[in-house]
């Protein structure tokens, strides 16, 4: 099988003290910045910023707590060389993070949450990714309802083109748009696995798709124990990394833009093994001998 070429990686840095995913490790400045020259070194294209957790049933941080994290953050990761990517729902976030050196706007309500995010964004010419969700995290799960015509794929694809249709509206260019599933957004399980086995679907929309599936609920149920405990946070990495190669072997149906992910290191090393299927150019760093 020929898969398409190898996606980018995108290295999570959680300025929260309570994500999901790193339970409040990197919540300081220091130790995010630290955080994030980790991840580069360990080969992350783009380093994702983030300081409002998004986990189901999070609350909101205030615009001047979100802020307080991220900048300090970006303006240090910037000037370290990395391509910062800053994820808020908040157009003053994005505003302030773009100033500081943030080169992509990741916004996981795809410009519900705050509509002035676009312009933003149509302003300043930076890639916008648009995730698909339908509430805020304390009652996104309420919305995790599809009906049976073509159900969560077909839904998916049609509310993201919604969203591209405002944000194109707003002045955005189609070059800066990247579209995201939104795994564990307003989703059960079943519907995570579904639209990642039809992401042509998605990328009938005509524009890259980013991933978003590492150390995710769905990743926890699939690997519960026989009482029905979902495997913990820290130990869905070796089935985060299995998806990754799946991916990057073309099994989502589309080739895939970018990953986001937290241990880099692993899925880099997940698209080395993959790459050795897909085209020459990606078996670059391939040795030549043994
Ligand atoms: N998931 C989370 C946060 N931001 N952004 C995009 N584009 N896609 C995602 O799937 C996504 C995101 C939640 O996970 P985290 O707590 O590990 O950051």
């Amino acid at each position: 099988m020929t898969g398409p070429s190898t996606p980018l990686v995108m290295g999570v840095v959680n300025v929260t003290p309570d994500s999901f995913s790193d339970g409040g490790r990197y919540d300081d400045p220091t130790r995010a910045i630290a955080h994030g020259r980790e991840l580069l070194a360990q080969g992350a294209d783009i380093l994702d910023v983030g300081g409002e957790s998004t986990r189901p049933g999070a609350t909101r941080p205030l615009l001047e707590e979100e802020l307080d994290r991220v900048v300090p953050v970006i303006e240090a990761l910037a000037a370290a060389g990395a391509t910062v990517s800053v994820d808020t729902m908040r157009a003053e976030v994005a505003e302030r993070a773009v100033a500081a050196g943030a080169s992509i706007v990741n916004d996981v309500s795809g410009g519900l949450a705050d509509p002035a995010i676009v312009d933003v964004v149509a302003r300043t010419g930076v890639t916008y990714v648009a995730m698909h969700w339908r509430a805020h995290s304390d009652r996104m799960q309420e919305f995790a309802e599809y009906d049976d015509r073509g159900g969560v794929v077909a839904a998916v694809r049609d509310e993201l083109g919604e969203r591209v249709a405002a944000i194109r509206a707003a002045g955005v260019r189609d070059e800066q748009i990247v579209l995201d599933p939104g795994l564990g957004f307003a989703k059960h399980a079943h519907h995570n696995w579904e639209l990642l086995r039809h992401l042509d679907v998605l990328a009938g929309l005509g524009y890259p798709l980013l991933v978003g599936g590492s150390r995710k609920t769905f990743l926890g149920r699939l690997l519960e124990d026989p009482s029905g405990q979902p495997r913990p946070v820290a130990e869905r990495e070796a089935a985060g990394v299995a998806l990754t190669t799946l991916l990057a072997a073309g099994f989502g149906g589309a080739p895939v833009w970018c990953l986001r992910v937290h241990d880099v290191r692993a899925h880099r090393d997940a698209l080395a093994v993959a790459a050795q299927w897909g085209p020459a150019a990606d078996r670059a760093g391939a040795p030549e001998r043994d």
